[in-house]
């Protein structure tokens, strides 16, 4: 297992950005930004171009962020109308469903066409610019329509994952105030059905869901659903003598493009607003350079529309690139663990982009499964979401690349848009386990507890200390959340939320999240909503939940729950509390782990002391560190001999 991979010099050759390249970009992109970005934003079509490049300040008591501000554009003319003159016929989207025998491809025409219906579509049921949209699909093509339909009109999309609950949906329903979902009759996963519809009538029910007039569904299965008038709507017969051509709107750069919920390290999830100008040029311009991407590139990220990753590098950067882009609708292991290299081979793809929980799952299964499978099409393998253990790293480029395609580990958040610490495939050489260098424009920096600045080698919290393009720019409806979440820890900078090392050549490595949010399987899950889904039981009095190691997910979810008195913890208890977690947020959020504690332990103010439940969690008891702070020590000897990983 090597630790160091030269950039391959036959690579180098062909490539967009090489070593000198990046030096030299890098330090202008930092030194002059105005200059440099005014020159990247020239990759789209403004309908105003923009003079004022950047304005922005990061002080918390006077907060900021403005990028191309003057400009005019619309976000789905870039990645549509202005392909039609060269790339009309070229594909778009190539869609393969969850059972091997379905797919189809859409043209760059074709989807323009499609998306300008259903632009008029949502015109004529009310829709207009500024409204918002929630999306509630599977991975299906109407889901880019829709997504680059409401960016056609102005209106702001909100896509949930098709796997959260409908307690989950209805909260972001409430939260964005939507006028209207647009939604599938069911999805299908790894052969199995999920009743998307049924969960939006049920999330219809729960409270402050009423700004919904109209939900407009997707035939995918065909199986029976309740329909109710006129509030539901078929897609289809909607779509039905939509003229196929529609103006699209004049957006200011600084106009919302979308909003998308993501948990923090309390309450409830936030709802991340991007804006449409410097998004789109950074997520193009990311896709472009970490990808290396060329115009007869078959390119495939397996993330779903419902995260971040499907937005930047499903639908916006490659088709503001106009780059042929896999939908896939399934899962790695349906019908067998061959399926990705499978879905490579039938369709020649060249990029390919996924992250580590599904490396290391098909990296359990052996070499066998990939082995028969060609994959000479490939060129470059992306991964994001989580550290990637260089165990997995090594694996993923020797047995599914055959050491041939560079390995990008492109570190980044919901918050950031694109793109921040990633190799770019040309210039620079790989460490397995690190995300390497900065992007372009992007200023990291390793603090202390204190908020110094550490220099060199080091490690301790990872900040960006300038704005870029990407960057969200508020919490929509609560701007002071976003000033409090991001800008207050260290006053100057953007908090990440994670912590890294900074080595001896200035590689990052992130070492995961420092706050009180759970990566599972590269999803964020927050403490606090686990927490709030257990003691909303009426067993439960109290419920403290921390991250623990997990072989396939990276992290798993640990749960010590305290019972009102009187109640005595059992199995059946065990399995209809992990019930209710699923129900109230989702199957990604269920605990793997669930301990009854007698107490918990806490601070003389009472403050749950988390960095003890962790250790023992990581099954690390001789490592609880400094117990004298606690109200009761004696607490902590019952948990740590319950303790459920040894
Ligand atoms: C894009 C995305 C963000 C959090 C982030 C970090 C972790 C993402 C990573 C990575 C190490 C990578 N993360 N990519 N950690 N190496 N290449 O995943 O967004 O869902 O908001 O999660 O994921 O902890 O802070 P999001």
């Amino acid at each position: 297992m090597s630790d160091f991979y030269p950039v391959d010099p036959a690579f180098a050759a062909s490539a967009r950005v090489r070593k000198d390249d990046y030096q030299r970009m890098y330090a202008r992109s930092v030194q002059e930004p105005e200059a440099f970005w005014k020159e990247m934003s020239g990759r789209l079509d403004w309908i105003v171009p923009p003079t004022k490049i950047k304005n922005v300040s990061f002080d918390p008591n006077d907060l900021y962020i403005r990028w191309f501000e003057d400009g005019q554009l619309n976000v789905s003319a870039n990645c549509l109308d202005r392909h039609l003159a060269d790339r009309g016929d070229k594909t778009a989207i190539i869609f393969e469903g969850d059972d091997p025998g379905e797919s189809r491809s859409l043209t760059y025409k074709e989807l323009h066409t499609e998306v300008c219906k259903f632009a008029n579509t949502l015109k004529n049921l009310g829709i207009a610019k500024g409204d918002r949209v929630v999306i509630y699909l599977p991975m299906i093509p109407e889901a880019a329509v829709a997504m680059l339909a409401c960016a056609r009109i102005g209106a702001v999309h909100s896509v949930v994952f098709g796997g959260f609950s409908p307690d989950s949906l209805a909260s972001r329903i409430a939260d964005s105030g939507a006028k209207l979902i647009v939604t599938a009759d069911e999805g299908v996963r790894g052969g199995k059905k999920i009743p998307l519809k049924a969960n939006v009538d049920e999330s219809l029910t729960r409270p402050h869901t009423s700004s919904v007039e109209t939900v407009v569904v997707v035939r995918r299965t065909g199986s029976a659903i309740h329909f109710q008038s006129p509030r539901d709507r078929w897609y289809h017969t909607l779509m039905e003598g939509q003229s196929e051509t529609c103006d699209y709107e004049p957006m200011n750069a600084e106009d919302p493009l979308f909003t998308l919920y993501t948990s923090g390290s309390t309450g409830q999830p936030k709802g991340v607003l991007h804006t449409s100008g410097g998004y789109l040029v950074y997520t193009s311009l990311t896709h472009e350079l970490a990808f290396d991407l060329r115009e007869d590139d078959i390119y495939w990220c397996t993330a779903d529309v419902g995260w971040v990753t499907g937005h930047s590098y499903v639908v916006y950067g490659p088709l503001a690139n106009g780059a042929t882009v896999v939908m896939f609708d399934g899962v790695p292991n349906y019908p067998d663990f061959s399926r990705f290299w499978q879905v490579v081979d039938k369709h020649k793809v060249t990029l390919f982009y996924t992250a580590p929980t599904a490396i290391r799952a098909l990296m359990r299964e052996g070499d066998g499964p990939v082995k028969k499978t060609s994959r000479k099409s490939l060129r470059v393998l992306g991964t994001v979401g989580e550290p990637i253990n260089p165990e997995a790293w090594n694996w993923y480029y020797r047995v599914v690349g055959d050491e041939r395609c560079p390995v990008v580990d492109t570190w980044w958040q919901t918050e950031t848009g694109g793109f921040m610490i990633t190799p770019l495939p040309g210039a620079i050489d790989l460490k397995p386990g690190s995300a390497t260098l900065p992007f372009f424009g992007v200023k990291p920096a390793i603090v202390d507890a204190d908020g110094k600045t550490q220099e060199g080698e080091c490690s301790g919290n990872l900040v960006i200390t300038d704005s870029w393009p990407g960057q969200m720019r508020t919490v929509y409806g609560d701007h002071q959340r976003f000033v409090d979440t991001y800008f207050k820890t260290y006053p100057g900078n953007y908090f990440t939320g994670d912590g890294a090392r900074r080595d001896a050549d200035g590689y990052y490595w992130i070492t995961g999240r420092v706050d009180d949010v759970i990566n599972v399987s590269g999803h964020r899950i927050g403490t606090a909503e686990v927490e709030s889904a257990l003691v909303a039981h009426p067993k439960v009095a109290e419920a403290a939940v921390v991250g623990c190691p997990h072989d396939i997910k990276g992290q798993g979810i640990y749960a010590f729950v305290t019972l009102v008195a009187g109640e005595t913890g059992s199995q059946a208890l065990v399995k209809e509390l992990i019930a209710e977690v699923r129900k109230e947020i989702g199957s990604i959020a269920a605990p793997d782990y669930l301990q009854w504690a007698p107490s918990l332990p806490k601070t003389r103010s009472g403050k749950i002391m988390r960095r003890i439940l962790r250790k023992i969690a990581e099954n690390q008891p001789d490592q609880l560190g400094d117990v004298s702070t606690l109200a009761d020590p004696g607490v902590v000897k019952n948990l740590v001999e319950e303790r459920l990983i040894k």
